[in-house]
């Protein structure tokens, strides 16, 4: 269903059709969840000007008819409210205050972590024009250039690893965060899960890694929408081809896949 007058504002790369950002992947999720559509527009780093007139300069950006509504986190309560008839994102209102812990440790631990191994990806991913944007701003972040920050990056994926640990333990005994089913709280990890499969070739799981059937079912959920979203990276983690037919490494110029050419 499109709701009237949805529209959300996403980050894109180089190609338009990639859109990488992890917070703009937990709304997109959401909005499924809800079985709702929104029209959705492409926003570059320095496409600043484009969403002025929400007040602020982040994506994800919804607009819904007359409301602005900005980060992944409100645009969840919105939708909540806004379309409380359909499928909840959080179940009993008393889910929300533990789905906010999960959204804020996938934010303050997760995302860190991760970009500690995809950053120089995501440079070379991003449109040639967000290039020096992405890398001052980062770098300043930071305080280290793009590739001092991922120098070290076995060691960096080793560190991601061992922070998904009560994930793990908690993945053993049930499906999803959320229970049974998925919902938001499952978004608000899965949107990172994304960020990296969209802008990287490395594989952040190992084989036997009980997070990995849980990041499957959710990429397989709402008619496969996040596995056939355009990505640098192959499902089972294997390296991308090029067009010329060579084994695309992580860092190398960027090929953007369809997943729908993919299983
Ligand atoms: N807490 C916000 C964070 C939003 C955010 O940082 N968005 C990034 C894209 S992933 C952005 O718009 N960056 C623009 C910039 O760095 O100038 C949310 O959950 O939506």
């Amino acid at each position: 269903m499109t709701a009237p007058g949805l529209t959300l504002f996403e980050l894109a790369g180089a190609n338009s059709e990639l859109r990488f950002s992890p917070h703009c992947w937990k709304t997109r999720m959401a909005l499924a969840h809800k079985g709702l559509e929104a029209d959705r527009v492409p926003w570059r780093f320095v496409d600043k000007a484009k969403i002025a007139f929400s007040g602020q300069s982040l994506v994800p950006l919804l607009v819904h008819g007359d409301e602005n509504i900005s980060d992944s986190w409100r645009i969840a309560l919105y939708l909540e409210k806004s379309f409380s008839a359909r499928p909840s994102l959080f179940g009993a209102s008393s889910a929300i205050p533990v789905a906010h812990f999960v959204n804020t440790w996938a934010d303050a631990t997760l995302l860190p972590a991760i970009a500690r191994v995809i950053l120089l990806d995501i440079y070379n991913c991003v449109d040639a024009g967000d290039r020096s944007y992405l890398r001052s701003s980062r770098e300043k972040y930071f305080g280290m250039s793009l590739e001092a920050v991922v120098a070290d990056q076995p060691a960096h994926l080793s560190a991601f690893r061992t922070a998904l640990q009560p994930l793990r333990r908690m993945l053993k005994k049930q499906d999803f965060i959320c229970g049974e089913v998925p919902a938001y709280a499952d978004y608000c990890v899965f949107g990172m899960f994304m960020w990296a499969r969209c802008c990287s070739t490395i594989e952040l799981l190992e084989d036997d890694d009980t997070v990995l059937p849980w990041r499957e079912r959710l990429l397989d959920s709402f008619g496969r929408l996040a596995r056939s979203a355009p990505s640098r990276q192959y499902p089972d983690g294997r390296p991308l081809m090029t067009e010329e037919g060579t084994v695309g490494a992580p860092n190398s110029a960027l090929s953007v896949t369809s997943g729908l050419d993919r299983n």
